[in-house]
Formats: C-alpha cells, structure tokens, sequence
C-alpha cells in the first residue's frame, strides 16, 4: 500500500512491525484460515470418501478433503470406488452409485452448477450429487463450510442449492503493466512479464478461493482496455490462466477496446458496420476460442470516458454489441457491455445512461448483456438504484457492484459490502408491480432470462493477505455468496465469514458481526449521509474535498455539482421541479422520491434542495441533523475500535495488531470526513455545531491546503 507513504505522514500515529509477532496468521489463508469443526456437528461423519469419476476437477476435490478432514479432527480420509454403508459419495450421474440413489427429476432441477447434500438415512451415507464435476466441487465446498460454521447439524441434513446466477464474475480493473485501477493491495497477482513462463503459485490458490464462495468467472484486465491484450503474446498468457482455473470451474473473459481492429489489426477504423471490422473480430473470436474453448467472452466499455465506442462512427451501443456478439455466438461467448456512460455536456448526470440505453431496449442480441452499475453514478457509498433496472424488459442486465473501495476509504475502512449489496439487490423497481426486486429482474425470475450474471469489480492484489485489509477480504467472501444466492442475509455471510476467518468463540462473532453489519452506515454517515455524494478528492478519489476546483475540469468530476451547496441549502435537485431524474422510477416510487415528505431520508439530498433550516421528520433541522449524521459515523467508528480492542488473545496477534492499526487510520479519517465536510458546509450555512456534538479539530483552510501526492497510488 504505498499511496500511504504520504497520508501516514499526516495522519497515522504508529506503523505495525508485522515481523515481530510470533507465529504470524497473516491472512494469505482468506477463509480458509481457521479449521476448526463447528461443535454443532454432533453427529461422526464417515471417513471413507467414494469417488467413481476421475477428471482434474475430481483430484481437486480428494486434495480438499484429504486436506480439510485431518484439519478438524474429522480423521484421516481414504478414498475408495466402491459404494459401501456410511460413506461419504461424491459425483456425478456418471458414477453408478450416484445413479442409482438420486432420481433423474432430482437431476434436471440442479442445473449445470447446483448441488444435493443428503444424508441417507439408516446407513449414515453422505451423498454430494452434481450433474457436472463443479456441481460437485461446489457441493463439496459448502459441506466443507457446514463442517466449519455453527449454521446447521448435519445428521438430517437434505438441501438442494441452485445458483441464482449463471455467471458469477470478477472484474479486474488490472493493466498489463502491473498496476490496478482503484486496486488497494499493491500491484496485480497477474505476473504478464513472467507468464506464460513462470506460473506464480498465487493463481491456483485464487482459483481455489474463488471456486469455494462459487465464483466461476474472471475478466482478467482493466475495462480501461489496452488492446494488447488480443495479441497473441498475451493471448498465450491468458491461455496458460485459463488452464489454471478450468478444473476450478473458471472461465477466462477479456476487457477489449473496441478499437482494436484499428489498433492492432491495422484497419483503417473500427467501424462495427464495416465488413473487415466484422471479419477481424470473427477471425480474433476463432484464435481465441482454438487456444481457450471455454473462453467466456467479452467486457466492453465504449464511449465512456473517452473510450472508443460505436458512436465514433456514428452507429448505436446496439450496433457495436451486436457485432462482437455475433463473433462470439458459434463458441457460445457472450458480450457484456457496460451502460456507465455520461458525458460533460449532456443533462444531469444521473439520467444520461438511461438516455442512451432505453430506446435500444430489445434490440441487443440474446448473447449479450448489459453490466449496470447499481447505482446511476458511481459506487458512492449509497445511491439509489440505476433506474435501468426497471427499464429495459426486453434486454438481459446484469449487475455490477465494486468490491474495491475505491470511494469507501480504500483499503482502510473497515466495510462490510454485503449490506449495500444486499440493499440493492432487495430494491423493489416496482417495474412489473410490486416485489420487481433487482435479484429478481437480473436472475431470471421475472423475464425468463437465457442468460443471468452479476460481476463484482476484484479488490485483489498482491498483498500477502490478498485485499489490504484483513476484513475487506469479507466483501470478496460476500459478494461470492451473494452471487450463488441472491436471498442470503449478511448477517449469516457474516457469520460464516468470521467463524472460518478467525474464530467460531460466540461473543467474537457476535460483536464483530455487528460491527461489520454497521459498518456501511458508519461509513455513509461520516462520509455522505442525507443522499449527499461525489464529496471525495480529485482524481484519487481518497478523502474529503467537497470544495474542491481544478481550472478547466469537468464540471461532473467536481463535487460541486453533485452537493450544490449556497446560503439557501444543500442538495440536487432531481425532482419534477428539478432534473426529473425521478421520473426514470416506475410508480409509487416516481412520486415517493419526488415528493420531499415521502423520499427516504437517506436519499433526500439525492433528490432535493433544501434549505438548512428545513424541518425533517425527527424534528431536526437539515443542518443539525447533518452534523449528528457525521458525527455518529465518527463515533460509531470509535466503538468500533473498542469492541476489537476487547476481541485481544481471541485472534491471533498479527492480525489483532493489524486491523487495529486500520480501525486507527479509519477514525482519523473519519473525523477528516467530518471536519472537512461540515467546516465547509458551515460556510454557507452559517450555523453552529448542536452544543452536544464534539467540536472539529481540524481547521478547513488547513485541510484545503492537504495534497496528495498520488503518484505512488496503488
Ligand atoms: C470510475 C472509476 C474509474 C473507472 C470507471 C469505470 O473512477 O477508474 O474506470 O469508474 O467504471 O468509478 O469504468
């Protein structure tokens, strides 16, 4: 994490000597640090392991459990092809034993990746049946999970999961230089200079962590594409990954600029209409597909943000995705296009991707997708949903949530995204009448969809424990869980993720489980509570800068824009009087957000002007109730500290030493939110700080003065 070097300076009172701990848990292990049986497991669970098939995917699976078993007191495995009493049985409908004990019904309900576990009764046989090798993998998984977690006794166990994804995706934001875009766990875990060569043991082992949360996707580099990626040199690279991750059940996708017939393949433009732009991308899809069968497909991002795109030439986002889909179809590829379009000149921010993408509804191609930010700007710590949601009926959409921090405190912040995840994928769009949730529109559940996914942007990096912050390894765990099932709370991802990260002791797990359930208001709070947004630095996007100017810039990368704050009162006005951005939402909510006295209180500032001494529906002025917003994330901050302090000897040292230093760095941090944010306000408001509330401590002019060198960002 080297974008510390200068904000350490500034704010960090001490740095951990992370060598000076006796037996180091330095979080390498993910969620597979802790091995301990759930003491709800009552019941022996059989020894022996029947497994009929034999493929790459089948050793992986004896390697876990010849592993894992050992690891929990369980007992040392044996592996056996015959199918006896009080076994654990694994496989397919190819293995005969399978075969005879689940029923073809059964089968066709599972899908391509979803899994039985059953215990037979009578016999104490454990039976893990799939209809495909990861079918297995996954069942195995999440048995494994069930010996490790309180949730559940085993001795009746009979559960059936499906995924509510088909393809459950990471999105590198990794260039071929090494670096990440908005990574915060130092530089990429892809080595491009040594593969295809030198095959870090890190592949594998990301493989593996990704296969047991049921990830089975990752777009290797940066939507930001670089179109080198398609030569064959690095097309030699990828196909050494992509072996790697197959028998993990992954599949390799690419970011592609869409410019590359020009770029590399020399044609004079990129035009998705012309017929040598056609035919260059058949011809890449066919060289692709003969080194990686199992290629997944394409991430575009065209005309956005000065990329390349269709419009270049005058053709539609239609246009530009139906033609790589079209060189995707004969392989089974899919295309999914990004709708995170907006431009300087155009009307609010807000509205301008459903602008663009709504008339097209219907006429995009069965194989491709459209990835959708969940909410209409960008990864603020809360925003409303994008309204395409409801939108397009006729078109397939996939979500895209960021699992990097990239606006919530970097790598720094204790934030558990599960619950902002969750809150979007429970919206109701109100799009086909009620309980049209987001989960529900992207699954398939209400159009029938032939092909679902959701995408999360990878906080991966080459930082020993993977992410930066041992807890922000969480928001990888949580958004795997969520895309295998979209109903789960956070407070059982929770849960899980703590009892197999550190510790199954009860009160460990209670406390931080609340804590991690807190976090993202925390964090909204001190950040930009009331449905404020877009307050963070220039370009970094680390910190506090809602005064912040740049002679020349565009107006929607300032914070200006989105806060509007003046003598009269804060907010962008989005509603009928406004932007009517609000009139993208279906009914009731068009007239719930549009109306001040019905808009959620955590989207007001979202949606409306107000003034500072507008009344809310607690009593408290505007004003007021944003200085006890800020500062109750500053404080929730600081018990947060407290509890973790009394979770010392029940973690290991390293760790304990570590995500105290973070919860050190994120109080600071979190008073600077507030400091900053509410000093300026006050300059326009002109009011005083409620006497109960603690005073700043910083000076604004000071603050304003703060810069930070981000050219060793990473
Ligand atoms: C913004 C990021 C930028 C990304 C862009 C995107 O600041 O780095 O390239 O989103 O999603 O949030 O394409």
């Amino acid at each position: 994490m080297r974008i510390k070097s200068i904000i350490l300076s500034l704010f960090i009172l001490f740095l951990v000597n992370s060598a000076s701990f006796a037996q180091a848990t330095d979080g390498s292990q993910l969620w597979f640090t802790n091995q301990q049986l759930s003491p709800k497991v009552k019941t022996a669970i059989p020894t022996t392991v029947c497994i009929q098939e034999e493929s790459a995917t089948f050793k992986i699976i004896k390697e876990e459990l010849a592993k894992s078993f050992p690891a929990l007191g369980v007992g040392d495995v044996s592996f056996t092809k015959k199918s006896t009493k009080n076994i654990v049985l694994i496989g397919t409908a190819d293995s005969k034993a399978i075969a005879s004990m689940v029923s073809e019904d059964e089968f066709a309900k599972l899908g391509d990746d979803g899994f039985l576990i059953r215990r037979k009764q009578g016999d104490g046989t454990i039976l893990i049946a799939a209809n495909t090798e990861f079918g297995a993998l996954y069942g195995v998984y999440e048995f494994l999970r069930l010996l490790k977690t309180s949730a559940t006794d085993l001795v009746e166990i009979d559960r059936v999961e499906i995924p509510s994804y088909q393809r459950r995706i990471l999105n590198h934001w990794d260039n071929l230089d090494g670096t990440v875009e908005r990574g915060y766990a130092g530089y990429s875990i892809w080595k491009w200079d040594e593969l295809p060569g030198t095959i870090s043991p890190r592949y594998e082992a990301y493989a593996r962590a990704n296969a047991s949360i049921g990830i089975n996707g990752t777009v290797l580099n940066n939507v930001n594409a670089n179109p080198d990626i398609l030569t064959k040199d690095y097309l030699e690279k990828v196909k050494v990954l992509a072996g790697i991750f197959r028998p993990y059940g992954i599949r390799v996708y690419l970011s592609v600029n869409f410019s590359s017939p020009k770029e590399l393949g020399g044609l004079e433009n990129s035009d998705p209409l012309n017929d040598q732009v056609k035919s260059w991308w058949n011809d890449k899809a066919d060289e692709i597909y003969a080194m990686i069968p199992d290629f997944g497909g394409f991430l575009v991002k065209a005309n956005s943000e000065g990329l390349p795109g269709p419009q270049d030439y005058g053709r539609t986002h239609a246009d530009g995705a139906n033609m790589l889909a079209d060189a995707l179809a004969p392989h089974g590829g899919i295309v999914m296009w990004r709708a995170f379009v907006y431009n300087p000149d155009g009307d609010d921010r807000a509205k301008q991707a459903y602008k663009e993408f709504v008339p097209l509804d219907g006429q995009f191609r069965k194989n491709v997708i459209i990835q959708l930010k969940n909410g209409p700007i960008d990864f603020q710590p809360r925003e409303p949903f994008s309204p395409m949601f409801g939108a397009m009926k006729h078109t397939t959409l996939m979500p895209e949530f960021q699992i990097t921090q990239e606006y919530l405190g970097f790598s720094d912040h204790l934030v558990f995204l599960s619950t902002l995840f969750e809150e979007c994928l429970d919206t109701d769009t109100y799009a086909e009448g009620p309980n049209t949730t987001i989960a529900r529109i992207t699954d398939g559940e209400v159009y029938n969809d032939s092909i679902t996914a959701i995408a999360g942007v990878a906080n991966i990096g080459e930082d020993t424990n993977w992410c930066g912050h041992h807890f922000a390894q969480s928001n990888w765990y949580a958004f795997g869980r969520l895309a295998w099932n979209n109903k789960l709370s956070s407070a059982e991802i929770a849960n899980e993720w703590l009892e197999q990260t550190f510790t199954q002791d009860a009160d460990f797990v209670a406390q931080m489980k609340r804590v991690m359930l807190q976090s993202r208001e925390a964090v909204v709070n001190y950040m930009t509570p009331i449905g404020l947004h877009h307050l963070m630095g220039w370009s970094h996007h680390y910190g506090p800068e809602p005064w912040c100017e740049v002679p020349g810039a565009r107006p929607d990368w300032l914070p200006t824009y989105y806060h509007k704050a003046d003598s009269m009162g804060i907010g962008f006005d989005r509603s009928t009087t406004g932007s009517e951005a609000v009139l993208q939402y279906a009914e009731p909510l068009r007239s719930i957000y549009d109306n001040v006295s019905t808009c959620p209180e955590m989207y007001l500032l979202w949606f409306h002007h107000l003034s500072w001494d507008y009344v809310l529906h607690n009593g408290n002025t505007l004003w007021d109730e944003l200085c006890y917003k800020y500062s109750s994330g500053v404080d929730r901050v600081k018990v947060f500290q407290k509890i973790w302090d009394r979770m010392e000897g029940k973690v290991d040292a390293q760790r304990f030493k570590e995500v105290q230093a973070k919860l050190a760095i994120q109080a600071t941090e979190a008073i600077w939110w507030r400091d900053a944010c509410l000093l300026y306000f006050q300059t326009f408001s002109g009011k005083p700080i409620p006497e109960e509330l603690d005073r700043p401590v910083h000076v604004l002019e000071k603050l304003k003065m703060l810069k930070f060198d981000m050219t060793h960002h990473n």
